[in-house]
């Protein structure tokens, strides 16, 4: 980490006081100062006018109960979360995420992490996150129906098309947004399509949402690798996770010409030499909802449990799991295997220290509010869709996220180089997103 100027550091350290414990939120918010040095120099009216104080105080956090009824009849209680961080840009936009680590400090650095990765998308959307410390695996559908409506219950009255969108994220799908969509219609007695992203095809969700993280993941990598006179074509890539973002980054992968050689679940990872097969893949993860064990039985290759799955050598690497899964060692490790490019599907997987080892081997690094924003971009345009009851084809919609992240990577490039920091991802994407967001809270005065 840098030294931040004086007046950041003065910032930082009123918001580890004000956020005692929060360890992610901080992590997040260190990470966007280090950034901004140069902005507030050329742009001393942000802190003129408190902007960066303001953009790090949520517009409002909702904690609540969420109490249901297990299969056995038992009551059980869990804590829900809605973290509306920013709507200078357009209504609060985010996932919910279900797993037995969230707490307040997870929802605030997902929250913060998504103004800036909202605003790089150039739509209209503020940032927002949510969720709860219940965890979905091994629970009935009928288990998970329940607390679904148990959620909504509550989240009903804080959300709306035009005031907070929530969407999927960790433990959060297709099954769990059918349940809350359901479930908010009944309540309000209005069919408020815009209200929620993720949704199936036939109720008003969008052709290419479900695919739109990984995809857009790996149209990120492909524009830097073509801005290096380079393709995907025989590249070998290894991918963690192995959900959402993970098999649709390893399908376009494939579809691109490289190949994946690992994926991982929190059990463990496996190493295919022959290329992860993305059919068993699916029906092990998304159909059956079974562990990464069961795909390691069929292919004949082992589960490795107790190593990181960043020491496989690979030339470009996806961490698409979840936070602070690639450490300094695991970095190092990748740079000591001749990896050349690192991009985050998943939000702040990579620790400061590895951002530092990545840096100074020179490995092109891209931040995750850059190359995991073709998910949200694409809830944008299924909020487009809903609100003029449209539904686009496949090939026009999965052409508009290319050209988004074609947008995205440009403009992180070119802030980069203004910046003086040519190839400098992360500083383009703070930086970048940071700008747009504090240009319009300038231009609305003090909120
Ligand atoms: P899923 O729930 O679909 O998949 C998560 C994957 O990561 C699973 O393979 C899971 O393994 C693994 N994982 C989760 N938590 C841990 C952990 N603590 N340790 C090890 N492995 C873990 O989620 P998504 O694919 O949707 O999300 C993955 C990441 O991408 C997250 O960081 C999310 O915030 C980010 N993201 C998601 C977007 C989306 O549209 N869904 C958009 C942008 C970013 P297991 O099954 O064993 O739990
Ligand atoms: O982290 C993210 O960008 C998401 N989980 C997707 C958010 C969204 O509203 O689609």
């Amino acid at each position: 980490m840098s030294t931040l100027n004086p007046q950041l550091q003065s910032i930082f350290d009123e918001v580890l006081r004000r956020n005692a414990g929060e360890l992610e939120f901080h992590q997040a918010v260190r990470e966007v100062f280090d950034s901004l040095g140069p902005v507030v120099e050329k742009h001393p009216e942000y802190l003129e006018a408190s902007i960066i104080q303001r953009i790090c105080e949520p517009e409002r956090q909702i904690i609540f109960r969420v109490p249901w009824v297990d299969d056995s009849g038992t009551v059980q209680i869990n804590r829900g979360f809605r973290v509306q961080f920013n709507s200078a840009l357009g209504p609060y936009k985010g996932g919910l995420r279900f797993h037995p680590s969230v707490y307040l400090g997870i929802v605030k650095f997902l929250g913060f992490e998504q103004i800036f990765k909202n605003s790089l998308t150039g739509m209209p959307i503020g940032g927002a996150k949510g969720g709860s410390d219940f965890d979905p695996k091994g629970r009935s559908d009928a288990e998970v129906m329940r607390f679904c409506q148990s959620m909504m219950t509550e989240l009903h009255r804080h959300i709306g098309e035009y005031t907070d969108v929530p969407a999927g994220d960790i433990g959060v799908g297709g099954r769990e947004l059918g349940y809350l969509f359901g479930h908010y219609k009944r309540l309000t007695n209005k069919y408020e399509s815009g209200v929620l992203t993720g949704k199936g095809i036939t109720w008003g969700g969008s052709r290419v949402r479900k695919e739109a993280t990984g995809y857009g993941t790996v149209f990120f990598v492909d524009e830097v690798l073509r801005s290096h006179g380079d393709s995907f074509d025989g590249k070998r890539v290894v991918v963690s996770g192995s959900g959402n973002v993970a098999i649709y980054a390893i399908e376009k992968v494939h579809d691109l010409g490289g190949t994946v050689v690992a994926c991982s679940d929190s059990s463990g990872f496996v190493v295919d030499e022959d290329g992860i097969d993305l059919a068993l893949l699916k029906e092990v993860k998304e159909d059956r909802r079974a562990r990464l064990s069961e795909y390691a039985e069929a292919r004949d290759v082992p589960l490795t449990s107790n190593g990181s799955i960043w020491d496989v050598p690979c030339d470009v690497a996806l961490p698409c799991a979840t936070e602070n899964e690639l450490s300094e060692q695991d970095a190092v490790s990748l740079v000591k295997n001749g990896v050349r490019i690192v991009a985050e599907g998943a939000n702040m997987p990579t620790t400061p220290g590895g951002i530092k080892a990545f840096k100074e081997a020179g490995v092109l690094f891209a931040p995750g509010k850059a190359a995991n924003a073709g998910g949200v971009a694409t809830s944008a345009l299924e909020m487009q869709q809903n609100a003029s009851r449209d539904s686009w084809t496949a090939e026009h919609t999965e052409a508009r996220l290319a050209e988004i992240m074609r947008d995205i990577h440009h403009s992180c490039a070119e802030t980069a180089e203004e910046y003086g920091a040519p190839g400098d991802y992360v500083l383009g994407a703070n930086i970048a997103g940071f700008t747009r967001v504090a240009d319009a809270m300038l231009a609305m005065g003090v909120i």
